[in-house]
């Protein structure tokens, strides 16, 4: 089953967003197989985002998610990275679509509530960057082949 990491940034975990997000995956139907409440370092920050290192908004990105605790999770489903990354809508929340998390809950892009990982290859890679083998838990629910065609 394919997986995504899903990090609630220090933003929403302020303004008190982390049921909403997690109540709009669940509702979807993706399957959470784990999650930590968290304080971001430095060096995980930077190799979370390595891929923007000199980008002029790096700097600014890093010190955000470093700023206070985030909720990091893992989620799986058919296709689950296109389904997240289209539950959390576009970067920049002006341009997420209506009824999606950035355009509902969202104004600027430094500030954009949730991360997704942005392919299934990087989904296995962030996982495992953020969470250890033990800390992830396979399981089924009895509700899974009224979701799940296959
Ligand atoms: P996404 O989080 O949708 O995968 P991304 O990987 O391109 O977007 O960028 C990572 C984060 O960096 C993004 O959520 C917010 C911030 N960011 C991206 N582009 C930015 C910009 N032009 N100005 C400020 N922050 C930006
Ligand atoms: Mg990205």
């Amino acid at each position: 089953m394919e997986r995504s990491l899903v990090l609630i940034k220090p933003d929403g975990v302020q303004r008190g967003l982390i049921g909403k997000v997690i109540a709009r995956l669940e509702r979807r139907g993706l399957r959470l197989v784990g999650a930590k409440f968290m304080q971001v370092g430095k060096a995980l920050a930077e190799e979370h985002y390595a891929i923007h290192k000199g980008k002029p908004f790096y700097e600014g990105l890093i010190a955000y998610i470093t700023s206070a605790p985030v909720m990091a999770m893992a989620w799986e489903g058919p296709s689950a990275v296109a389904a997240i990354r289209q539950t959390m809508g576009a970067t920049r929340p002006l341009e997420a679509a209506p009824g999606t998390i950035r355009h509902d809950f969202a104004l600027e892009v430094g500030r954009n509530i949730t991360h997704a990982s942005d392919s299934p290859e990087n989904g296995k890679q962030e996982i495992a960057l953020w969470f250890k083998q033990e800390e992830l838990t396979s399981w089924s629910r009895d509700v899974d082949r009224w979701i799940f065609e296959k």
